[in-house]
């Protein structure tokens, strides 16, 4: 069979079911297809692809769908257009809150009545949410898109078999600074040991990426559980602390727009974000290293909405869906099927930049220490 024939019967077939989208990927690959040319023909192909209720097996009966949906995300962690689309296309009413940290939004479902359907954790708190009983177990048949998702965020280490959790953006904690201020920027987490720039630095208002900085800064893992390695980071922290105008994460954006702070500790993608109000932006990863995480969406245990969190989820593992969310936030998408539909795709670090990057971990017990220490810095 020659090439346009050959694609043709795929497209056929991709249309009809009879391929998967993952299998159609790897074939239209195998073809010689670009991957653009792939991302279009997704793209065209999964309007109208959704057959929800008949997608579900056996045993994975969610019912009717709700009429309602509770989200609970990090802030300016969406495209616009992404929940009044879901709107219209399902008839669903959705509630949308935000959060600025892990231990924020782990505290809100702890408490319980949250009533939340739909929450965004990073790595580390995924296995801390599943062992507390605060996650719902995937319905995997409602997720006829899963296929879309790129291979190194199918059954991540934090959730074996995504039983619990399936990835929805990922980025870095380096730090933004304005290139009209400072001109030759240091490579370095020292930079906030530095009073040359005191009252015009902050760090992140998150035990995790601060306590993770001081560590990678001293040599050591940023998921470190050594009672000496974290009282040299808390000490640096404190050190550094005399320079800082506050320990504040994503609403700092604003204040580096407007010139107030100059160097910010922040991810990736909220710098992207800033950066397009104020082109004099820079974002540094350092030398010593720093945190890669990946966000996933997680249905609570609680949720009184589960049939439409499913459907919600699926619909972001669209290729333009997801494309949307991440041409807003600056940040990669783990959609494959994305990329192609992307503005300006992040590319996922090579094994060189893997070098200076560790994903955070659950701490276990060392928890409670880093706690008290996190507690010590910010009351000091
Ligand atoms: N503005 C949204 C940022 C989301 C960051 N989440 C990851 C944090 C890891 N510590």
């Amino acid at each position: 069979m020659d090439r346009p024939t050959e694609a043709a019967r795929l497209i056929d077939d991709l249309k009809s079911g009879r391929l998967s989208r993952r299998a159609f990927v790897s074939r239209a690959s195998a073809l010689g297809l670009g991957l653009s040319t792939i991302g279009l023909i997704l793209t065209a192909c999964g309007k109208g692809e959704e057959k929800p209720a008949a997608a579900a097996q056996q045993g994975e009966q969610l019912g009717e769908m709700e009429k309602e949906l509770n989200i609970y995300n990090w802030s300016d962690y969406i495209a616009e257009d992404t929940i009044p689309n879901f709107e219209k296309e399902f008839g669903v009413k959705v509630t949308y809150d935000t959060f600025e940290s892990n231990e924020e939004m782990v505290a809100k479902l702890q408490a319980g009545a949250s009533g939340y359907d739909l929450v965004v954790p990073s790595n580390y708190i995924v296995p801390v949410m599943v062992a507390g009983g605060l996650a719902a177990p995937l319905a995997k048949s409602y997720l006829t898109n899963l296929g879309n998702l790129a291979p190194t965020f199918v059954n991540p280490v934090f959730d074996p078999g995504n039983t619990y959790s399936i990835a929805y953006q990922w980025g870095t904690t380096g730090y933004a600074y304005r290139t009209d201020k400072i001109q030759n920027p240091p490579d370095s987490w020292s930079v906030f040991l530095d009073a040359k720039y005191k009252g015009k630095m902050t760090q992140m208002d998150d035990m995790r990426d601060v306590i993770g900085a001081w560590l990678r800064y001293r040599g050591k893992s940023l998921n470190s559980t050594v009672e000496a390695e974290l009282q040299a980071a808390k000490a640096d922290a404190l050190a550094s602390k005399k320079n800082l105008k506050a320990y504040i994460s994503a609403p700092v954006k604003g204040q580096l727009v407007s010139g107030d702070v100059w160097i910010a500790q922040l991810w990736n993608g909220d710098t992207a974000q800033a950066k397009k109000e104020q082109p004099n932006l820079g974002y540094i990863l350092p030398k010593e290293g720093c945190t890669i995480w990946t966000d996933s969406l997680m249905i609570p245990k609680s949720a009184p909405h589960k049939r439409a969190a499913h459907e919600f989820i699926n619909y972001v593992l669209r290729p333009e869906v997801g494309a949307a969310i991440s041409n807003f936030t600056g940040y990669g998408s783990p959609n494959q099927a994305s990329m192609a539909a992307m503005e300006t795709p992040v590319p996922y670090p090579t094994a060189e930049e893997f070098q200076r990057l560790e994903y955070p971990k659950d701490l276990g017990e060392a928890g409670a220490l880093w706690d008290q220490i996190w507690t010590e810095i910010k009351s000091a």
